[in-house]
């Protein structure tokens, strides 16, 4: 056998054991060992039946996405699952963990399939940018059905054991927790009464259901919007109604490789290797201790407190929640009450689990009753004198080894730090709002920060669900000092000719979820005057010129909650043109003396996502950003940078450095070096002909 099967006899019953960590993909080794087992098997007269399973956490979790891209070693795997489905014992899949993509398909091409409870099954390859390979899209409707068989397919989500038993794309659910002795028991029994090998290729499609596909690719082109996999699955799995099942399968693979030879597919899945890479910090060694956090605190209750202690709630961590006073604690806490009950209403969370929550967040108005925590994240309001009394207090109440992270999204925490008195005790903690739903968390290492107080955070942020990313400290870390590159550029166009709704358009068609004048109009454009008012000091004179915001906010504008900002809202929110915009717009160009001009959609969309691109460059010169990992990864989650571009750094490469740094330039000579300087790491890369990735 292969280094990665072993082959066992009991009885009657062959046994292919596949051991390939980590998730036990379908690698060249593999698929040899599992051809060899099976035709071993077909060639032994005293063997009845072949028994499929896995050691480790998960039975196969895919396909090696690590293959992808070179030329794969025979046999692949759909040729594997022709022997399989022409076998003519009966295969059994015996399944555990994460039955996904790949793997999914090699248990369907079983004859059989039996599960512990407790499995999880689905097609991830949507999120990869992929078109499922080996018969995903044409066995599933055979024994699943439409509904199921798109709902899985599209949008990679994953069913339960139970769910896959009653859409029969399970046979059994194991009685006990041992599978390997309740697989061999049920190859046996089928054995013993005769059943033989059956090919879910035989069933019929479902009775096809034109309406059905229709809905799906609406709502795909909504939900999913600019992605392509999505709407070429839906047309795979047409494919069983337009030809026989081998003709089928072999156009399914067809549409797996082109998918995987495109560009979504390779900037998603650069996008699934970056996501683990930000997880292990270089110059953190593996084996750093992390400090025990068995209970959290949170000072400050405005938006982000609330949403910090819901965030750290629903992850079943205890949670003391300190505000300003009674008035503030109650208030906050009704309205964490309230969030809850909506869900609860909505049917996506239990009354029980509720409750449970509710249970696990005691509350108080005085920081002493932070001695009990072993973390403190401060969430007060952005203002460094508050927030540096607040450091110094924490430092009194608290133990020392207490960590102490700030929240702040653009305070100096080395300031914060040396309040605090326990300086290798203090780093950041930047949750992005909705903090419980966001899933970017910024960590920020300060510069006495201690190695445990970083490993611990990053695995605290695992730990609660979130995508844990770290930052060295600067003003704004990676997303909003990238952002803030993206408001100059877009109020300077504004001033400059271009409407906020044809910014907005071009920014959406791009693949973001929404342009930075709706951005703005949601987050409220009171908080964006604040946050340019704290870097007034900084700015140029065009900068502050620039004050579309002030201006709006003077006239008691603020966005969505006053219905006008940039848009005019309804009382549902839905947007409109503001001719108050339009006229504000107008009369600023007149007081200012400046002539608009006619700016076309390459100009625009260049100069909002290379103003980033630069920034990004200066964040890796600096080594705020360790490497360019973190910046895609966290502008995808922290932004909504579109994943199938793969994020800022990875899409400048791919459209080459030395053509960024050439419309840099350009940019450089009509707009100032103040702004388009070019970064030196830029330039230094596309000198060499390289990438930000090598
Ligand atoms: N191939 C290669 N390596 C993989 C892998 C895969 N499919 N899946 C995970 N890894 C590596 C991962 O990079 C990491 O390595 C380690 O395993 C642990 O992963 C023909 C076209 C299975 C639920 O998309 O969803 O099948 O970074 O940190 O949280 O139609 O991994 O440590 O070096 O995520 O326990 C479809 C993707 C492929 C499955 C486990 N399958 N994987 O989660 O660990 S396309 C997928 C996952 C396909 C067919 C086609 C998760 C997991 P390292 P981890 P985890």
């Amino acid at each position: 056998m292969s280094d990665t099967i072993s082959f066992h006899v009991h009885g009657a019953i062959a046994e292919a054991v596949v051991d390939n960590p980590p998730v036990n993909a379908t690698s060249a080794s593999v698929r040899q060992g599992l051809a060899e087992a099976i035709r071993k098997v077909e060639a032994d007269p005293q063997l009845s039946a072949l028994v499929i399973r896995c050691v480790g956490k998960t039975f196969i979790a895919g396909a090696d996405i690590k293959e992808f891209g070179k030329p794969m070693a025979d046999p692949q795997l759909p040729a594997l699952l022709e022997l399989m489905d022409h076998a003519t014992k009966p295969i059994v899949a015996a399944v555990h963990g994460t039955v996904l993509g790949g793997g999914f398909e090699v248990a369907l091409a079983c004859h059989y399939r039996i599960a512990l409870g407790d499995t999880k099954f689905g097609f991830p390859e949507v999120k990869l940018g992929i078109v499922p390979g080996a018969g995903g899209t044409q066995r599933t409707p055979r024994l699943a059905g439409l509904e199921t068989t798109i709902k899985l397919t599209t949008e990679g989500g994953q069913i339960d054991a139970a769910k896959a038993l009653a859409d029969s794309l399970i046979d059994r659910i194991a009685d006990s927790g041992d599978l390997a002795a309740a697989a061999l028991a049920y190859a046996q029994q089928l054995v013993d009464e005769g059943k033989g090998p059956r090919s879910a290729g035989a069933l019929p499609m479902p009775a096809d259901d034109p309406a059905l596909f229709e809905e799906a690719r609406k709502a795909l082109s909504r939900k999913m919007r600019g992605q392509s996999a999505p709407l070429r699955i839906l047309d795979a799995i047409r494919l069983g109604y337009e030809l026989d099942f081998d003709a089928a399968l072999m156009r399914e693979l067809d549409l797996c490789r082109e998918s995987i030879a495109g560009p979504q597919s390779k900037a998603l899945r650069h996008m699934f290797a970056a996501e683990r890479d930000v997880a292990r910090v270089p110059d953190l060694p593996a084996d750093t201790a992390t400090r025990p956090v068995e209970r959290v605190g949170v000072i400050g209750l405005g938006a982000m407190g609330r949403g910090i202690v819901m965030a750290m709630a629903s992850a079943g961590m205890p949670v003391i929640a300190v505000g300003l006073d009674d008035g503030h604690v109650a208030a906050a806490m009704k309205a964490i009450g309230k969030m809850w009950s909506s869900s609860v209403a909505k049917g996506s969370l239990t009354q029980g689990a509720m409750d449970k929550r509710l249970a696990l967040i005691a509350t108080s108005d005085d920081p002493r009753d932070l001695g009990a925590a072993n973390l403190v994240i401060e969430a007060v309001t952005e203002n460094l004198n508050v927030k540096k009394a607040v450091f110094a207090t924490l430092g009194q109440v608290t133990q020392p080894g207490t960590i102490l992270a700030s929240n702040t999204s653009f305070l100096n925490i080395d300031a914060l730090a040396d309040a605090s008195g326990r300086p290798e005790d203090v780093c950041g903690m930047h949750f992005f709002n909705p903090a419980h739903i966001m899933r970017l968390l910024e960590n920020v290492r300060a510069a006495k920060t201690d190695p445990e107080v970083v490993a611990t955070i990053m695995a605290l942020g695992k730990r609660i669900g979130k995508l844990s990313v770290l930052s060295g400290v600067c003003d704004g870390f990676i997303v909003n000092r990238m952002l803030s590159k993206r408001s100059r550029e877009a109020f300077f166009l504004v001033e400059e000719g271009a409407s906020p709704a044809a910014i907005d358009k071009i920014l959406l068609s791009y693949g973001f979820p929404m342009g930075p004048f709706a951005l703005g109009d949601l987050a409220g454009l009171d908080v964006q005057a604040a946050a340019r008012l704290a870097r007034a000091a900084n700015a140029t004179e065009r900068e502050l010129r620039a004050d579309f915001v002030e201006q709006m906010v003077a006239d008691g504008r603020t966005g969505q909650k006053t219905g006008s900002g940039w848009y005019s809202y309804d009382e549902n929110r839905k947007a409109s043109p503001n001719p108050q915009t339009d006229a504000m717009i107008a009369a600023h160009a007149e007081r200012h003396g400046l002539t608009l001009r006619d700016i076309g959609e390459d100009e625009i969309r260049e100069r909002l996502l290379y103003a980033m691109v630069n920034e990004g460059a200066k964040l890796l010169d600096e080594g705020i950003a360790p490497r360019p990992q973190e910046i895609d990864v966290a502008m995808v989650n922290g932004l909504g940078w579109p994943n199938y571009t793969g994020g800022p750094m990875f899409w400048a490469d791919q459209i080459g450095l030395d053509k960024v740094l050439a419309t840099i330039e350009r940019f450089r000579a009509q707009q100032g070096d103040a702004y388009w300087t070019p970064a030196p790491l830029l330039v230094k890369h596309a000198k060499a002909g390289r990438g930000f990735y090598a």
